[in-house]
């Protein structure tokens, strides 16, 4: 049974609604590839970038699993295992088998998965099935004009797709999968990536959005200005600020995150053992991109 969002509220570092929560996470990159071309996203494998997409190297989910253990025992206040990449996590199968594992080796730590929502409505009730408490879809825009310049194809069912086209499938899909997983009992935050010249004003949408279908919580991260959008600025903390403030109209606000990288282990803004748990060479072969 998944755990509601007044239970991740205690238990969970991205799901505290009031102020910053000790509790800690770690990251587990099993997801390589991604089925979506985001314009601001740069995957990539190194020791030090730290932001999201990034990730030392890929895990099998074997070594996934073997990876929890280790994490625990360095921090014991790590109570969520999470997949945030660096690629989709519903575009291969490592996330979901990773999952399987640790649901079967740890029946108490906290699932979460971070997803493009792409795929969400073919995986919503697998999602529930494998016990996933914690839900994070990412939605930066429901319109389709202003999508469709924040991401630029999807590669949907076997096809291609590009601009308006692939804007309209993502938007429905990101919608009718949080619909289904809601439906289904897993507790929705969705991420938004907030671009000043693109989606600032359209928040509150978005908001609206997501919450008419079943989202509980809102995470607004300030875009970091790269790949295809470095022409953009990075928001600064008045518009954070108020564009919080606007969201909340809708749904609670999550405030405290840290652009984590698809690796990160320990709690967030606080005790990071990553360095510990990951430290094996890159390897470069391995080179996939994500934000
Ligand atoms: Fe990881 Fe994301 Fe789960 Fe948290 S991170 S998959 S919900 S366990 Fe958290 Fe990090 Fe922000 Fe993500 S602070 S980037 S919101
Ligand atoms: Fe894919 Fe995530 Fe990168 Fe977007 S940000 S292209 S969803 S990996």
């Amino acid at each position: 049974m998944s755990k509601t969002l007044d239970a991740l509220a205690l238990s969970h570092p991205c799901f505290s609604t009031g102020s910053k929560s000790h509790k800690g996470r770690v990251h587990l990159p099993v997801s390589p590839g991604c089925n979506i071309q985001c314009h601001f996203c740069d995957r990539r494998l190194n020791d030090i970038d730290r932001r999201p997409g990034v990730a030392a190297a890929i895990l099998t989910p074997q070594e996934a699993a073997e990876t929890v253990r280790k994490a625990v025992a360095l921090c014991p206040d790590i109570t969520v295992a999470g997949v945030a990449g660096p690629g989709e996590t519903l575009a291969t199968p490592y996330a979901l088998e990773t999952f399987r594992l640790i649901r079967a080796a740890f029946p108490d730590i906290i699932t979460c998965m971070s997803t493009n929502g792409l795929l969400l409505p073919d995986f919503a009730d697998a999602l529930a099935e494998l016990g996933i408490d914690a839900l994070t879809v990412t939605v930066n825009a429901v319109d389709p004009a202003l999508q469709a310049q924040i991401c630029g194809s999807v590669s949907y069912h076997g096809r291609r797709y590009e601009g308006r086209d692939a804007a309209e499938i993502l938007i429905r899909n990101q919608l009718a999968g949080i619909r289904r997983a809601a439906a289904a009992g897993i507790t929705v935050k969705v991420n938004t990536v907030l671009i000043p010249e693109i989606n600032a004003d359209h928040v509150p949408e978005v908001a609206k959005a997501v919450s008419g279908a079943g989202a509980k919580l809102y995470n607004i991260i300030p875009l970091i200005p790269q790949h295809r959008l470095a022409w953009c600025s990075a928001p600064g903390c008045a518009l954070i600020s108020r564009t919080r403030a606007e969201a909340e109209h809708y749904l609670k606000v999550f405030r405290h995150c840290q652009r984590c990288r698809a690796d990160a282990a320990g709690i967030p803004g606080g005790k990071d053992v990553s360095g510990e748990l990951y430290s094996h060479p890159v390897r470069p072969e391995n080179t996939f991109s994500h934000g």
